[in-house]
């Protein structure tokens, strides 16, 4: 088959796809449609809402797109795909053929508002719902979504007079993202995640960078050299867990309690949050520096702060027993996500964490949360496919118990914590192997611990 001339092609149907479908549709740019599954997500839904436009379901080595006036790829679609492979205009040595872009290109060309984006491997939807949050009660009409779930171009499709918009931003929507032109970004953190599709770190690292083209101010993790921009370096503004110095936004240790501050302003007690844990701190601060820039109001944002509880399954207080609290961190899937929980609850709880941790690995180095491990937990139980391997790099360090699967793991910490303990699942794995998505793990969790808690006055003790 073959793309006609001066038709766009887009690849990858799902929630993306039929965003730009409905965003091609309703400028009059003729399209078509391709997927290499054989039935892919949402096809129905295509087919009802665009019964004239061609949908191709097969190899793209099948499909003929030279003549294709641009091809737009959903972030699910590698360009790295048979077919696609060499098309990216900068891979492209003479610069010939369609041009590749991704929906968030699109994005940028038809957004007349300003841009808020965040990206990082963790806490990126919790920094984005935040500063969301806090551009609401700033009184701005502002528009949340992106990788977070509401395909950016259908919000603004749905928030056409939204005065602010503000993206999460996924290596794979970075990935094919030319140009941002943000008012202000962020680069939260940086640790091994998606290397099945990046090949390594350093080729992950880079697909990110491309937040900060044309972006006039950037938020970066003074901790992580590798959040900061390599090249054109705009306004930057860093964030720290220390003391800050001039001009940067940290966490200080005064007289009167740990605040949250901006060079020597003192902005906020931590302990007025309601987020908790130190890596919730780091999140605020970049919220702040952002917001700051956008010029929301910083009596907002700290209200905000004092409401916002956190989304679920990242560090969601589920339930108190007994002395023990159980906290569901189903969204930790890769190692950094579960050094920063050890490391932001570790500190805060009179007695030990009790973790449980498993599943799918996508071939991670365990070993940076032995020592962590070591200080703070009185034991971690394993379960699902990669338990072994967690195991072995953990064994030396602390207790290890390997079981079958979660419900286990839940029924043995119920015995083995201690009044002032908290069991956190937080598994540093993809759940895959044993469940639909992180969702439905933290939700079996959460169902667990509840039912089980009403059950027993005096949970496990
Ligand atoms: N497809 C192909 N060939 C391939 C791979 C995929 O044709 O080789 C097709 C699939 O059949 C499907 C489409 O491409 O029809 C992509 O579907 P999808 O479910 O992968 O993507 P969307 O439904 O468009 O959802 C995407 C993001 N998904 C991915 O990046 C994989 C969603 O992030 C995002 O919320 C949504 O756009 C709105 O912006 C999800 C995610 O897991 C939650 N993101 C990763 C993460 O957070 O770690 C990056
Ligand atoms: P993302 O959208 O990047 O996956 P989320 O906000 O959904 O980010 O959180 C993902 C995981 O990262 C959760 O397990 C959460 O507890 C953890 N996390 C939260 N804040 C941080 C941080 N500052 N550094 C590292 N991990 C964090």
């Amino acid at each position: 088959m073959k793309v006609p001339h001066g038709v766009t092609l887009v690849v990858g149907l799902g929630i993306s796809g039929l965003a730009i479908a409905r965003f091609l549709s309703q400028r009059g740019v003729p399209f078509m449609l391709a997927d290499t599954r054989s039935s892919p997500p949402g096809v129905t839904a295509f087919q009802t809402e665009f019964p004239d436009v061609p949908l191709y379901c097969g190899p793209l080595t099948e499909l003929e797109v030279g003549e294709a006036e641009e091809i737009v790829l959903s972030p699910g679609v590698d360009p790295g795909t048979p077919g696609l492979e060499g098309m990216m205009r900068h891979d492209s040595p003479d610069g010939r053929g369609p041009r590749v872009v991704g929906e968030i290109t699109l994005f940028v060309r038809a957004c007349q508002a300003p841009i808020a984006a965040v990206t990082g491997s963790n806490a990126k939807s919790t920094v984005t719902t935040l500063l969301g949050e806090m551009a609401l009660s700033s009184g701005r009409r502002v528009a949340v979504g992106g990788n977070l779930g509401t395909p950016a171009l259908e919000l603004l499709r749905e928030q056409p007079d939204a005065d602010l918009f503000v993206l999460e931003l996924s290596s794979f929507q970075l990935e094919t993202t030319q140009w941002l032109g943000a008012e202000s970004v962020a680069f939260l953190n940086l640790c091994e995640d998606h290397l099945d599709r990046h090949g390594d770190l350093a080729r992950y690292a880079a697909a990110k960078q491309a937040i900060f083209q044309g972006a006039r101010h950037a938020v970066v993790n003074a901790e992580d050299d590798r959040t900061w921009p390599v090249s054109q370096p705009p306004t930057l503004d860093r964030f720290t867990s220390q003391h800050p110095v001039s001009g940067e936004w940290g966490v200080g240790k005064l007289a009167d309690g740990t605040w949250l501050m901006h060079g020597d302003v003192a902005l906020m007690r931590t302990a007025d949050m309601a987020l908790r844990g130190r890596h919730n701190q780091l999140n605020a601060l970049a919220a702040l520096a952002m917001g700051t820039r956008l010029g929301l109001s910083l009596d907002a944002m700290r209200d905000t702060l004092t409401r916002f509880p956190g989304l679920p399954h990242r560090g969601e207080w589920v339930a108190e027993s007994g002395g023990v609290s159980w906290i569901n961190d189903s969204k930790g899937t890769n190692v950094g996500a579960t050094l920063a929980a050890i490391n932001g609850l570790g500190p805060t709880l009179d007695g030990k964490l009790v973790l449980l941790a498993g599943g799918v690995g996508k071939g991670a180095d365990f070993s940076p949360l032995g020592l962590p491990l070591a200080e703070y937990a009185r034991q971690v139980i394993l379960f699902g496919q990669d338990a072994e391997a967690l195991e072995a790099a953990l064994v030396k360090h602390v207790a290890v118990r390997r079981v079958e699967n979660l419900e286990q793991a839940m029924a043995h910490a119920r015995e083995t914590a201690e009044p002032g303990d908290c069991v956190l699942l937080s598994p540093a794995c993809a759940s895959l192997d044993q469940f639909a998505d992180y969702r439905e793990r933290g939700d079996a969790f959460r169902r667990w611990v509840l039912s089980n808690a009403g059950g027993a006055p005096c949970f496990g003790h």
